[in-house]
Protein backbone atom coordinates (compact mmCIF):
# COMPACT_ATOMS: atom_id res chain seq x y z
CA UNK A 1 0.00 0.00 0.00
CA UNK A 2 1.28 3.33 -1.08
CA UNK A 3 2.22 5.45 1.76
CA UNK A 4 0.90 9.12 2.10
CA UNK A 5 3.74 10.77 1.65
CA UNK A 6 4.04 8.91 -2.17
CA UNK A 7 0.69 9.54 -2.88
CA UNK A 8 1.43 13.34 -2.44
CA UNK A 9 4.12 13.57 -4.24
CA UNK A 10 2.57 11.62 -7.26
CA UNK A 11 -0.20 14.56 -6.50
CA UNK A 12 1.95 17.38 -7.21
CA UNK A 13 3.53 15.86 -10.11
CA UNK A 14 0.39 14.81 -11.66
CA UNK A 15 -0.89 18.56 -10.83
CA UNK A 16 2.06 20.12 -12.32
CA UNK A 17 2.49 18.35 -15.55
CA UNK A 18 -1.16 19.50 -16.61
CA UNK A 19 -0.08 22.71 -15.70
CA UNK A 20 3.20 22.53 -17.44
CA UNK A 21 1.36 21.12 -20.80
CA UNK A 22 -1.57 23.26 -20.32
CA UNK A 23 1.07 26.36 -20.74
CA UNK A 24 4.01 24.96 -22.41
CA UNK A 25 2.91 26.69 -25.50
CA UNK A 26 2.36 30.12 -24.87
CA UNK A 27 4.04 32.19 -23.08
CA UNK A 28 7.37 31.16 -24.93
CA UNK A 29 10.68 31.43 -22.81
CA UNK A 30 12.64 34.61 -23.93
CA UNK A 31 15.45 34.03 -26.43
CA UNK A 32 18.22 35.10 -27.15
CA UNK A 33 19.27 39.00 -27.69
CA UNK A 34 17.81 40.55 -30.86
CA UNK A 35 14.61 37.68 -30.65
CA UNK A 36 10.89 38.53 -29.36
CA UNK A 37 10.44 38.30 -25.66
CA UNK A 38 7.47 37.97 -23.28
CA UNK A 39 8.74 39.16 -20.50
CA UNK A 40 9.41 42.85 -21.89
CA UNK A 41 7.27 42.80 -24.53
CA UNK A 42 3.83 44.35 -23.69
CA UNK A 43 0.35 45.05 -24.96
CA UNK A 44 -3.30 44.71 -23.22
CA UNK A 45 -5.00 42.07 -21.55
CA UNK A 46 -7.84 42.32 -23.92
CA UNK A 47 -8.02 42.59 -27.69
CA UNK A 48 -11.71 45.12 -28.26
CA UNK A 49 -12.95 44.61 -31.93
CA UNK A 50 -14.92 46.30 -33.79
CA UNK A 51 -17.37 45.15 -37.11
CA UNK A 52 -16.57 47.07 -40.56
CA UNK A 53 -15.82 50.41 -39.35
CA UNK A 54 -14.95 52.79 -42.40
CA UNK A 55 -10.93 52.10 -42.87
CA UNK A 56 -10.64 49.39 -40.61
CA UNK A 57 -10.16 52.26 -37.70
CA UNK A 58 -12.07 50.54 -34.78
CA UNK A 59 -12.59 52.94 -31.72
CA UNK A 60 -10.24 50.81 -29.41
CA UNK A 61 -6.16 49.71 -30.73
CA UNK A 62 -4.08 47.16 -29.73
CA UNK A 63 -0.60 47.91 -29.22
CA UNK A 64 1.89 45.38 -29.13
CA UNK A 65 5.51 46.37 -28.59
CA UNK A 66 8.06 43.96 -28.56
CA UNK A 67 11.05 44.07 -26.97
CA UNK A 68 14.04 41.20 -26.69
CA UNK A 69 15.68 39.90 -23.55
CA UNK A 70 17.75 43.47 -23.00
CA UNK A 71 14.81 45.82 -23.57
CA UNK A 72 15.32 46.65 -27.34
CA UNK A 73 12.70 47.48 -29.90
CA UNK A 74 12.53 44.86 -32.71
CA UNK A 75 11.38 46.39 -35.73
CA UNK A 76 9.57 44.72 -38.70
CA UNK A 77 8.80 41.89 -36.76
CA UNK A 78 5.68 40.36 -37.90
CA UNK A 79 2.92 40.39 -35.32
CA UNK A 80 0.03 37.52 -35.26
CA UNK A 81 -3.52 37.56 -33.13
CA UNK A 82 -3.91 34.04 -33.49
CA UNK A 83 -7.73 33.24 -32.71
CA UNK A 84 -8.81 29.66 -31.62
CA UNK A 85 -10.84 27.29 -34.47
CA UNK A 86 -14.32 26.83 -33.58
CA UNK A 87 -15.06 29.23 -30.67
CA UNK A 88 -17.63 31.61 -32.23
CA UNK A 89 -15.61 34.24 -33.82
CA UNK A 90 -15.10 35.58 -37.04
CA UNK A 91 -13.13 37.60 -39.40
CA UNK A 92 -13.89 40.22 -41.12
CA UNK A 93 -12.23 40.94 -44.75
CA UNK A 94 -12.01 44.88 -44.12
CA UNK A 95 -9.05 45.79 -41.82
CA UNK A 96 -7.11 48.83 -41.43
CA UNK A 97 -4.41 49.20 -44.17
CA UNK A 98 -1.29 47.18 -43.21
CA UNK A 99 -3.07 44.51 -41.09
CA UNK A 100 -3.50 41.80 -43.06
CA UNK A 101 -6.47 39.00 -42.16
CA UNK A 102 -5.41 35.38 -43.20
CA UNK A 103 -9.05 33.96 -42.57
CA UNK A 104 -8.05 30.61 -43.42
CA UNK A 105 -5.02 30.61 -40.36
CA UNK A 106 -8.09 32.39 -38.22
CA UNK A 107 -5.88 34.94 -37.76
CA UNK A 108 -4.90 39.21 -38.55
CA UNK A 109 -0.83 39.69 -38.86
CA UNK A 110 1.13 43.17 -39.23
CA UNK A 111 4.91 43.97 -38.31
CA UNK A 112 6.36 46.20 -36.12
CA UNK A 113 7.09 49.72 -36.70
CA UNK A 114 10.16 51.82 -36.59
CA UNK A 115 9.41 51.99 -32.45
CA UNK A 116 8.64 48.22 -32.59
CA UNK A 117 5.12 48.56 -32.16
CA UNK A 118 2.22 46.87 -33.95
CA UNK A 119 -0.36 48.94 -33.51
CA UNK A 120 -3.51 46.75 -34.45
CA UNK A 121 -7.40 47.41 -35.04
CA UNK A 122 -8.87 44.43 -35.09
CA UNK A 123 -11.84 43.79 -36.98
CA UNK A 124 -13.89 40.38 -36.12
CA UNK A 125 -17.24 39.30 -34.69
CA UNK A 126 -18.03 37.57 -31.53
CA UNK A 127 -16.62 37.26 -28.27
CA UNK A 128 -13.70 35.30 -25.90
CA UNK A 129 -14.08 35.55 -22.62
CA UNK A 130 -11.48 33.04 -21.89
CA UNK A 131 -7.92 34.05 -23.08
CA UNK A 132 -7.49 32.44 -25.65
CA UNK A 133 -6.36 34.84 -28.69
CA UNK A 134 -2.52 33.94 -29.06
CA UNK A 135 -0.22 37.36 -29.33
CA UNK A 136 2.20 35.56 -31.44
CA UNK A 137 5.92 37.87 -32.50
CA UNK A 138 7.90 36.00 -35.18
CA UNK A 139 7.57 32.39 -33.87
CA UNK A 140 7.71 33.80 -30.20
CA UNK A 141 3.93 33.79 -28.23
CA UNK A 142 4.28 36.02 -26.20
CA UNK A 143 0.79 35.18 -24.15
CA UNK A 144 -2.64 35.15 -24.43
CA UNK A 145 -5.46 37.78 -24.27
CA UNK A 146 -9.20 38.32 -24.31
CA UNK A 147 -11.73 39.01 -27.03
CA UNK A 148 -14.28 41.41 -27.56
CA UNK A 149 -15.66 43.09 -30.41
CA UNK A 150 -18.56 45.54 -30.76
CA UNK A 151 -20.38 43.49 -33.65
CA UNK A 152 -22.09 41.04 -31.42
CA UNK A 153 -24.86 39.79 -33.64
CA UNK A 154 -24.07 38.78 -36.86
CA UNK A 155 -25.69 40.62 -39.86
CA UNK A 156 -25.04 40.34 -43.71
CA UNK A 157 -22.96 43.27 -43.65
CA UNK A 158 -20.78 42.20 -41.31
CA UNK A 159 -21.61 45.48 -39.10
CA UNK A 160 -22.30 46.47 -35.98
CA UNK A 161 -25.89 47.81 -36.69
CA UNK A 162 -29.19 48.22 -35.31
CA UNK A 163 -29.01 43.78 -33.53
CA UNK A 164 -25.52 44.99 -32.09
CA UNK A 165 -27.26 48.17 -30.68
CA UNK A 166 -29.89 46.26 -29.13
CA UNK A 167 -27.76 43.87 -27.20
CA UNK A 168 -25.70 46.32 -25.96
CA UNK A 169 -28.36 48.61 -25.09
CA UNK A 170 -29.95 45.53 -23.20
CA UNK A 171 -26.30 45.19 -20.78
CA UNK A 172 -26.49 48.37 -20.58
CA UNK A 173 -29.71 49.05 -19.02
CA UNK A 174 -29.89 46.10 -17.13
CA UNK A 175 -26.97 45.69 -15.60
CA UNK A 176 -27.54 42.55 -13.62
CA UNK A 177 -26.71 39.74 -14.99
CA UNK A 178 -23.56 41.49 -15.73
CA UNK A 179 -23.15 40.87 -19.54
CA UNK A 180 -19.14 41.09 -20.01
CA UNK A 181 -18.95 40.86 -23.93
CA UNK A 182 -20.30 44.42 -23.95
CA UNK A 183 -17.90 45.71 -21.16
CA UNK A 184 -15.10 46.92 -23.44
CA UNK A 185 -13.41 48.93 -20.91
CA UNK A 186 -13.14 45.73 -18.61
CA UNK A 187 -14.20 47.58 -15.37
CA UNK A 188 -16.11 45.37 -14.30
CA UNK A 189 -19.75 47.46 -15.48
CA UNK A 190 -21.30 47.96 -18.49
CA UNK A 191 -21.36 51.70 -18.23
CA UNK A 192 -20.62 55.11 -20.21
CA UNK A 193 -17.02 54.36 -21.82
CA UNK A 194 -18.52 51.45 -23.68
CA UNK A 195 -21.27 52.61 -24.80
CA UNK A 196 -18.52 55.61 -26.05
CA UNK A 197 -16.65 52.97 -27.90
CA UNK A 198 -20.08 51.25 -28.96
CA UNK A 199 -21.15 54.76 -30.56
CA UNK A 200 -18.11 54.83 -32.25
CA UNK A 201 -18.56 51.76 -33.98
CA UNK A 202 -21.80 52.22 -34.58
CA UNK A 203 -21.56 55.64 -36.74
CA UNK A 204 -18.13 54.70 -38.20
CA UNK A 205 -19.78 51.22 -39.58
CA UNK A 206 -20.25 50.84 -43.25
CA UNK A 207 -21.05 47.01 -44.82
CA UNK A 208 -18.53 44.80 -45.43
CA UNK A 209 -18.23 40.71 -45.35
CA UNK A 210 -16.95 38.23 -42.69
CA UNK A 211 -14.39 35.49 -44.04
CA UNK A 212 -15.70 33.23 -46.35
CA UNK A 213 -13.91 30.36 -44.97
CA UNK A 214 -12.25 29.26 -42.43
CA UNK A 215 -13.12 31.48 -39.79
CA1 LIG B 1 -17.26 49.12 -18.66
Amino acid sequence: MPSLRLMLVCAVLLLGSSFFSAFAQCPDPCGPPGSPCPTTSTFPNILIGGGSCAGGITAVPFAVHVRDVGGASLVNVPVMLQFPAGAGTHGNQLQAPGQVVDCPGLRLIRPTNVDGVAVFYAQFFGCLNTPDVNVIAGSVCLGRVRARSTDSRQTPNAIVDLPDFTAFSNAFLIKVPYQPCFDYNDNGTVDLPDLVIFAHDFNASTPSAYCSSGW
